[in-house]
């Protein structure tokens, strides 16, 4: 498995400037009609859920509605919880092999995340948990409300981040973001509150999780 993009696999990825990391975006991978549709079956289709996080020795809900959805073997635990996954529905399985197609990767599950409006949002982490492997390569479709997205450099204490160690994206409908090699290793990422967002807006966070199936060639 390649921990890189493919970058001929389409011709539409822009790189963005992000210091020895892989971050690249394909703003208009769906066509509005078509991430509109979309948006709409998977308001309805997701089987929405309210996950509790373990975070600084409490637990908490988490402040989005989520679903973890994958291969039966792909189980994830994050901030100290397990998700066993929801089976795929058709029109999930038909996108993981476009965005398959379009990263050059192989991906097991995805994480569905729902932020109801712009009180909605997820906090600084990286996507490291030992299940992805090394240099995991995550694509994330975006549908509805635009968003906030940023990156950080990840730097010892009292260190001075240089202007290419952060990145502040606006992830749009319809876009695809792909993050790969040593972007997790040496990056977080947010999405931040924004009190003018009053529309919601769901991303799909596709992942490979290591199990002795995704290990095959
Ligand atoms: O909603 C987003 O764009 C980010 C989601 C994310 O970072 C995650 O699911 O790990
Ligand atoms: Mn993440």
């Amino acid at each position: 498995m390649s921990a890189t993009i493919d970058a001929t696999a389409s011709l539409d990825w822009q790189r963005l400037p992000l210091r020895d990391a892989d971050v690249r975006c394909a703003w208009s991978w769906l066509a509005h009609d078509e991430a509109d549709a979309l948006f709409e079956r998977l308001l309805k289709e997701i089987p929405w859920e309210r996950h509790r996080l373990r975070m600084f020795g409490r637990e908490l809900e988490a402040p989005r509605l989520s679903c973890w959805i994958g291969d039966p073997d792909a189980i994830y635990v994050y901030s100290r919880s397990r998700f066993e996954p929801r089976p795929w529905s058709p029109s999930l399985l038909t996108l993981r092999q476009r965005v398959e197609q379009a990263c050059g990767a192989r991906f097991n599950s995805v994480l569905a995340n729902r932020y109801r409006d712009g009180a909605d949002s997820m906090g600084w982490h990286s996507d490291d948990e030992p299940e992805l492997g090394q240099q995991p390569v995550i694509a994330s479709l975006s549908l509805g409300a635009t968003r906030r997205f940023r990156l950080r450099r990840r730097l010892p204490r009292g260190t001075r981040a240089m202007p290419s160690d952060t990145l502040n994206l606006r992830l749009t409908h319809g876009s695809l973001l792909c993050m790969a090699g040593a972007t997790q290793h040496l990056y977080q990422h947010d999405l931040p509150k924004s009190a003018a967002v009053i529309a919601p807006r769901i991303n799909l966070t596709f992942r490979l999780i290591q199990t002795p199936a995704s290990r095959r060639p």
